[in-house]
């Protein structure tokens, strides 16, 4: 049985968290490019349609054959697959680590099928620019709940990375991108900087999420 991973995934997009993840676990994977934002190329966003019916990348074909999609539940699977980036059960930052997983894929990731595409809730142009503009509040306001309710210290649960600070450093890098995240979240903050400069992921972060000068200060 072939045993490497096929991710459905987009530069630029929360399917670099997985491509981190299985860099940093040392897993093989082919990443099938599906650029499901890009109106320019409605062909490529719908190659993911093969293993996911909503159209969102990321979607991962396990070395088995199995399909799973949703961000979060592809990384906890991951943590339990590959150990040493994830809390086990009878670890007592599990609960947190749980915890934190939903509620950036549940409060802030599923955001942005808003904030991408505000047409799809309100259908007057005119009412979109305050939809979208209320949508990136609400994405701050869950990142500075988040920052006083974690208590991060030198990553999000401790001492260890673990696929939650993937998460974050990713999903951190939307908009409304980093300058407001800083100051919303200045310890996370610190957290991201920290997994932005780990040298196991400079080749993969320059590929599949390039830093521009300034990038973070937008
Ligand atoms: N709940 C999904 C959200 C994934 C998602 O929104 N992916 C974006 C790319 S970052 C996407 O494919 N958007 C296209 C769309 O929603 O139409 C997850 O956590 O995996």
């Amino acid at each position: 049985m072939d045993s490497h991973y096929i991710l459905y995934s987009d530069a630029g997009s929360g399917g670099v968290a997985v491509e981190a993840a299985l860099t940093l676990m040392g897993q093989r994977y082919e990443v099938v490019e599906a650029p499901t934002s890009e109106p320019d190329d409605v062909a490529g966003g719908d190659r993911v349609l093969a293993a996911n019916p909503l159209r969102q990348v990321p979607a991962l074909v396990l070395p088995g054959g199995e399909v799973m999609t949703e961000s979060a539940a592809i990384l906890l699977r991951l943590g339990e697959l590959h150990p040493g980036f994830a809390p086990g059960p009878d670890d007592p930052r599990r609960p947190a680590f749980l915890r934190w997983m939903a509620y950036v894929s549940a409060a802030i990731y599923s955001l942005y099928w808003v904030k991408d595409d505000p047409s799809r809730l309100v259908p007057d142009p005119a009412a979109q620019p305050a939809l979208v503009a209320r949508t990136l509040a609400r994405i701050s306001e869950c990142w500075g709940i988040m920052e006083r309710e974690a208590a991060p210290r030198r990553y999000i649960l401790g001492d260890e990375l673990t696929v939650l600070d993937l998460y974050v450093t990713v999903v951190s890098r939307f908009q409304p991108r980093r300058r407001r995240f800083y100051e919303v979240a200045p310890r996370l903050g610190e957290v991201v900087r920290r997994v932005d400069a780990d040298p196991r992921l400079a080749a993969l972060w320059a590929e599949r999420y390039p830093f521009e000068p300034g990038w973070d200060r937008l």
